[in-house]
């Protein structure tokens, strides 16, 4: 598929913008690609294929202009007679077809740096990669680097809508300018292909999960096509979100049911469409049932009943379907334990070709939740994490939160499911972050919201990274390579999450959101459901606070694994940070710290909130570091607005439940909450 025809047009506005790509200013636009040496002393680059992605990587590597003595040889055993010689054909198999290999070796007599690969979108990743060890002053001989992903797709989840808005975006608008397509690409297609090949991100939904049926209208699928088109050569695939119903509301026919011929029929008609005019397409990404979203149990159909019908359309083409397993019912007396209860009497239902997608954790992006039960159950099914990389709940890109340990947290749980690959990544296929980015120049609103898409592609190549590791490289790649500078804002980046949760709902407190999900509101209790109101989370009361789900309680905790199940249904046992998520305990129950619980909350808070004014001295202190004055301001004119919300939510959200409880402020507690 990689050598089209049709990508030819497109390649040249690549090339050009490529090339381009060193010029402006340091406004954020050009993320983490950074890169344009000084030409001095310029190394010399081998690559022999002709397809547009090797140009592709000619063009970058021309505009890095790396320097030293070494050439660059970068090929595949079948478009290079240099790497061919070098017999590397086993090892390169090994790896598949996006692992790379980067080595130091002699050619021809003399050394050089040699990025292999058996494929040329492994090459693409193994040349980012070289650049990545560049740009972080890391390409240091003898290089012996040897990479696969440990995940096979690696998607970006799009909510936006076709008229431009984006549901939970916070850097402006949506860079898709569906009114201009197919016939104007847009410069910025290309930047964006760029990032995430760099990182390894390999799929892309376009549109929301409260999907417009007319996404799947032949003039919109032209539209995507010619995003495909633009993207083949990086090694990224289109997926498109499906409303349910569209058989109704784009095919009018009477029903959606999905055992009915008619509704088959027509989805296998559809898919044929698509396939016709996007031979790669990736597939479909579908909410059901979820939130007023149409779906199979509207016909009292399965979840399986749905993804089946789809998965079978889509089968014979290669496509697969990411079925979201997100559903709560305002019926239950638990919202966190819906989606395992829906799906896993369902396990082993599913066709090959379906993925069930489950956020991180059971509740909704929450700043903090436990990791999804799902991970550790369904083992017969394949399961996809659904992380958040839009700040929704987290500050909405006006707060710095870095996002990586958060995910880690998640990644690295075991799951105790059986067998010795038990981790939430273990148990995974396929991840899915939500979208961070929008028009904004700088793409995401705060510069440092760019490190959570960086983090995202770079985690979901390998889980096993750390997020200092991913920190640091960012940092070098986007800011400077000064250790002293990276140190400081790499510790920086590592502790703003903890801060986000301690001055916003630390100690497993969760789901205040009334509004826009911005500011914590834990007073808010009527709403049009009970479990949109935040007292049906934190519960909290003159004797104590928290949610119940023990096994005296709502028994969420059984969804859980043994012994992590245990663990979690015992108040001593059960890890503080998730205390109030399983347990409603007294306000005077004795913490490990030796305080209350009323003292550890209100130290929480007063914490968060000094550390988030620590972030502004520390970004002060860098100034002369930063160097360039417009990145400098933009982030600290943000981190002051997060450092005025954070001691606002602490005195708001302390002086509300001293109204329940009654309790006298801590000594410790520095500013009143009057
Ligand atoms: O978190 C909630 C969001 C909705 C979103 C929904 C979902 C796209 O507030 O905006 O809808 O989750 O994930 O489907």
């Amino acid at each position: 598929m990689l050598g089209r025809a049709s990508i030819t047009a497109p390649l040249a506005t690549i090339l050009l913008l490529i090339a381009a790509a060193g010029a402006r200013g340091e406004d954020g636009s050009k993320l983490w690609l950074r890169y344009g040496g000084s030409g001095d002393h310029a190394r010399r680059i081998v690559v022999r294929g002709q397809s547009p992605t090797c140009e592709i990587i000619r063009a970058e590597l021309a505009t890095a202009h790396l320097s030293g003595d070494e050439a660059i040889v970068v090929g595949t055993p079948a478009n290079s007679d240099l790497i061919r010689a070098l017999r590397w054909e086993s090892d390169l198999s090994e790896i598949g077809p996006e692992g790379f290999v980067i080595r130091s070796a002699e050619v021809d007599g003399r050394s050089a740096i040699i990025v292999a690969s058996s494929n040329e979108i492994g090459l693409l990743y193994g040349t980012f990669h070289l650049l990545r060890l560049a740009q972080s002053e890391s390409l240091k001989p003898p290089i012996a680097v040897s990479q696969k992903p440990k995940l096979k797709l690696r998607l970006l989840n799009h909510w936006d809508n076709l008229d431009g808005s984006i549901e939970r975006g916070y850097a402006g608008e949506s860079i898709w300018k569906w009114d201009e397509l197919p016939e104007k690409l847009d410069p910025r297609y290309v930047i964006y292909a760029r990032a995430n090949a760099s990182i390894g991100v390999n799929g892309v939904v376009l549109n929301n999960v409260n999907a417009s049926p007319r996404s799947l209208s032949r003039e919109y699928l032209k539209k995507t096509a010619a995003l495909a088109d633009l993207w083949r050569s990086y090694g990224i695939r289109v997926y498109l979100t499906a409303n349910f119903a569209s058989p109704k509301k784009l095919g009018n026919l009477p029903t959606a049911d999905p055992l009915d011929a008619r509704v088959i029929a027509w989805w296998k008609s559809k898919a044929d469409e698509i396939y016709q005019l996007i031979p790669d397409f990736g597939g479909f990404l579908v909410k059901a049932n979820s939130e007023g979203q149409p779906g199979p149990q509207d016909y009292r159909r399965t979840h399986a009943d749905g993804a089946n019908m789809l998965a079978d359309a889509l089968a014979s083409h290669g496509g697969v379907v990411m079925w979201r397993a997100f559903v709560y019912d305002s019926k239950d007396p638990d919202r966190a334990k819906r989606a395992y209860a829906e799906f896993t009497p369902l396990d082993g239902k599913f066709r090959l070709n379906v993925i069930v997608q489950a956020k991180n954790g059971p509740i909704d992006f929450q700043p903090r939740e436990p990791f999804h039960p799902l991970f550790g159950a369904m083992n017969q099914t394949r399961r996809a994490a659904e992380l958040q990389i839009t700040q929704e709940n987290l500050g909405q890109q006006k707060h710095l939160v870095y996002l990586a340990p958060m995910w880690k947290e998640c990644l690295d749980a075991d799951t105790f499911a059986p067998g010795p690959a038990s981790t939430v990544a273990k148990q995974i296929d396929a991840i899915a972050g939500v979208a961070n980015i929008g028009s904004d120049t700088n793409w995401c609103s705060h510069h440092f919201a760019q490190a959570n898409w960086y983090a995202f592609g770079r985690l979901a190549w390998d889980p096993d990274l750390s997020a200092e590791q991913i920190a640091d490289e960012w940092i070098a790649q986007t800011f400077t390579t000064d250790a002293n500078t990276r140190a400081k804002l790499t510790a920086m980046m590592m502790s703003s999450w903890e801060t986000f949760v301690s001055y916003s709902e630390p100690l497993g407190l969760h789901h205040w959101v009334a509004g826009d999900h911005y500011a914590p509101s834990p007073w808010h209790d009527k709403d049009v459901r009970p479990e949109f109101t935040a007292t049906y989370y934190h519960r909290a009361d003159s004797e104590g606070i928290g949610f119940d789900r023990t096994s005296r309680g709502s028994g969420a905790v059984n969804q859980y694994n043994s012994p992590l199940r245990e663990q979690l249904d015992d108040v001593n046992t059960c890890p503080e940070k998730l205390l109030l998520w399983f347990h409603h305990v007294p306000w005077s129950h004795r913490m490990r710290s030796g305080r209350t619980l009323w003292e550890e909350l209100c130290a929480h808070y007063e914490s968060g909130a000094e550390n988030a004014r620590a972030m502004q001295a520390t970004w002060d202190s860098l100034k002369d570091q930063i160097g360039d004055e417009q990145r400098f301001r933009e982030v600290a004119e943000r981190l002051a607005i997060q450092s005025r919300d954070a001691a606002a939510w602490r005195d708001k959200c302390l002086a509300y439940f001293q109204s329940v409880n009654h309790l006298p402020m801590p000594s410790e507690r520095k500013s009143g909450a009057e």
